[in-house]
C-alpha cells in the first residue's frame, strides 16, 4: 500500500516513483511504455495484490501474437505427445498437497474456464493481445488438496533453454488470483506449439517470463531453496532478473 504521507506529498513524490520505475526497466520498453509506466505504477501503486489486470476488447487484439523463448521444445517425450495430438499428457500436481495427482487435457478441458483478453508484456520491450482460456489454476489446485500452507508453487516445463531447464514460481496470492489461469486456448484455438501447448500458465500481473509455457508439473513448495539453483526460475537463476516481475 502506498504510505499516506507520500499521497499527501501529492504529484511530486508520486511522479518520482515512476520514474524510477521507468529508468530500471530496459531501455526498449522504457522508450515503448515510458507514459504508460508512469500511469500504470501510479495505479498499481493505489490497488493491492489481487486487483485485476486489465481485459480489452476483441478488436483490440493484436492480429499477430509473437512466439519467444522455446518454439518448440522438441524432445523425444514431447514429440511423442505430439503425434498423439497430447492424448498421454498429465500434469502432475503435488507436493504440499493432501491428495497429489494428475490431470489428463480432457480433466483439465472439463474444469470451469475463464476467458481473458490480455496483454502480454515481455521484458525485451514487446507486447501483444491475445485471448486466453482454461480453468483457473486455484481450482486445479484446490482439487489436488494443495495446502494454503504451501508459499509457493513452482512449474516445470518441457523444454530446456539454452540447455538448462525453464521453471518459474509464483506465490500462493499469484496462484489463487481470479485471472490466474492454465490456458488451453489461446484466440478461440487450442494452443499452439510455439504459444506452449498443450498447457501454459497466465498470470496476468507479471511480465511474460513468468508465464511457463510447456507445463509438465506443478510442485506446491514452503521455500523455493533447492528448486533449480533458488532462485525460483529460468531467468532468476540464469540472468537475474526480479522473481516478481509486477507490471
Ligand atoms: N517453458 C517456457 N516458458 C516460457 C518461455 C520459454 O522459453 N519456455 N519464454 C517466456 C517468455 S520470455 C515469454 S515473453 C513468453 C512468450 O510467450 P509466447 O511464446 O506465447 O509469446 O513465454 C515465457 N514462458
Ligand atoms: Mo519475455
Amino acid at each position: 500500500m502506498i504510505a499516506r504521507r507520500t499521497l499527501i506529498a501529492g504529484g511530486a513524490g508520486l511522479m518520482l516513483a515512476g520514474c524510477e520505475k521507468v529508468v530500471q526497466v530496459p531501455a526498449a520498453r522504457a522508450i515503448l511504455f515510458a507514459g504508460e509506466d508512469m500511469h500504470r505504477g501510479l495505479q498499481r501503486a493505489l490497488q493491492g495484490r489481487d486487483a485485476l489486470a486489465p481485459e480489452y476488447r476483441r478488436d483490440q487484439m493484436s492480429p499477430i501474437f509473437r512466439a519467444n523463448g522455446t518454439f518448440n521444445p522438441n524432445t523425444p517425450d514431447y514429440n511423442a505427445l505430439v503425434a498423439d495430438k497430447f492424448a498421454g499428457y498429465r500434469l502432475a500436481v503435488g507436493g504440499l498437497a493432501d491428495a497429489p495427482r494428475s490431470f489428463t487435457l480432457v480433466d483439465l478441458a472439463s474444469m470451469p474456464a475463464r476467458r481473458q483478453i490480455t496483454r502480454h508484456d515481455c521484458v525485451e520491450g514487446w507486447s501483444a493481445i491475445g485471448e486466453w482460456q482454461g480453468p483457473l489454476l486455484g481450482t486445479v489446485l484446490k482439487a489436488a488438496g494443495v495446502w494454503r500452507s504451501a508459499r509457493y508453487v513452482v512449474f516445470r516445463c518441457f523444454d530446456l533453454y539454452g540447455g538448462q531447464p525453464y521453471y518459474e514460481s509464483i506465490d500462493l496470492v499469484d496462484a489463487f488470483h481470479p485471472q490466474t489461469i492454465l490456458a488451453l486456448a489461446m484466440n478461440g484455438r487450442a494452443l499452439d506449439v510455439a504459444h506452449g501447448a498443450p498447457v501454459r500458465l497466465r498470470v496476468e500481473r507479471q511480465l511474460g517470463y513468468k508465464h511457463a509455457k510447456y507445463v509438465q508439473s506443478i510442485e506446491a513448495v514452503a521455500t523455493l531453496d533447492g528448486i533449480g539453483k533458488g532462485k525460483g526460475g529460468y531467468w532468476e537463476d540464469n540472468v537475474d532478473y526480479d522473481w516478481y516481475a509486477g507490471i
